[in-house]
């Protein structure tokens, strides 16, 4: 069976829209993360998939100031993807905002492509603000990105990263949300994918990480817990963060993004074995016909 695989050269804008519009923009996202790891033959479908709808608010609802024609401007927001093995899902909306062209997503993982399987900033790719990978260290990063903007050049912008339920498993998340705690980081919007998947099964019964909300609080964030799949709610969310960030409350923010694993494809959906599969050809027609 053969799958000709094209990637159309729209983009999208960053302004406030209506659910149905997210709701486009991210099954174009999906159908991105399909068509590019089928290509790559190995990668991660589950957690991208997952993490489409919230992904689509984030950069193309007005949330963040960017602009994708002058990457470096000096008073950019900052997204840190921590959970860099979701990768697809930040090379479809890089992509898709127009920092590079679409064509390229075809070269996902190829051996000299800038879009490698984790994030790394020595391939150059326009919109990546960090290298992230290693569990925990996204985010880590993230924090200080928050620190030096808030502590030392006192400005007005803004860090979103974004972490993995099961990346909460490793030490570094827990002293990153201390220090971000501590410091009274209102710049700074931690969200975690609560998909409760991960490489090897539930998050909880591998180890669990529950409490959240409360573990969240308990470092003086104040937490939001919403479902991920719901484009009101989403918004709701970033306008709170926004008006957290505005009024200085002195207090990070998170935010639950309660997701399910491989959402938009039904039988991807919730089943942690496509934590870090690629469909192949046959699997790819079937998602790519329900993501019509
Ligand atoms: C420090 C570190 N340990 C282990 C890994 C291997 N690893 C990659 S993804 C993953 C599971 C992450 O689960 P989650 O964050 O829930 O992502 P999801 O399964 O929802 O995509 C693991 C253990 C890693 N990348 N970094």
């Amino acid at each position: 069976m053969n799958l000709n695989v094209e990637f159309s050269d729209l983009t999208f804008d960053n302004k406030k829209r209506t659910p149905q519009e997210f709701l486009e923009i991210a099954n174009q996202l999906r159908k991105d993360i399909i068509n590019s790891l089928l290509l790559a033959k190995s990668g991660h479908s589950g957690g991208p998939l997952g993490a489409s709808d919230f992904m689509s608010v984030l950069f193309f609802g007005g949330y963040m100031y960017y602009d994708s024609k002058n990457p470096n401007l000096p008073d950019r927001d900052r997204f840190v993807l921590s959970a860099g093995h979701m990768a697809p899902v930040l090379y479809s909306v890089l992509a898709r905002a127009g920092y590079f062209s679409t064509q390229e997503l075809s070269t996902l993982r190829k051996y000299g492509s800038r879009l490698q399987g984790h994030p790394g900033l020595d391939v150059g790719l326009p919109g990546i603000e960090t290298a992230s990978g290693s569990l925990g260290q996204g985010v880590s990063i993230a924090v200080g990105m928050a620190m030096s903007d808030k502590l030392i050049d006192k400005n007005n912008r803004k860090v979103f990263s974004l972490t993995g339920d099961g990346e909460l498993q490793e030490g570094t998340c827990w002293e990153a949300a201390m220090a971000a705690g501590s410091h009274k980081l209102d710049n700074l919007c931690w969200i975690v994918d609560n998909n409760d998947c991960q490489i090897d099964g539930r998050v909880k019964n591998v180890m669990s990480i529950y409490p959240l909300k409360e573990k969240f609080e308990s470092f003086n964030f104040d937490v939001i817990e919403i479902d991920g799949h719901n484009f009101l709610e989403i918004i709701n969310a970033l306008d709170k963060f926004n008006s957290n960030h505005t009024n200085n409350i002195q207090k990070p923010t998170c935010i639950i993004s309660k997701s399910y694993m491989g959402k938009g494809v039904s039988f991807m959906l919730d089943d942690y074995k496509w934590h870090g599969m690629p469909p192949n050809v046959e699997q790819a027609i079937k998602a790519l016909e329900e993501l019509k």
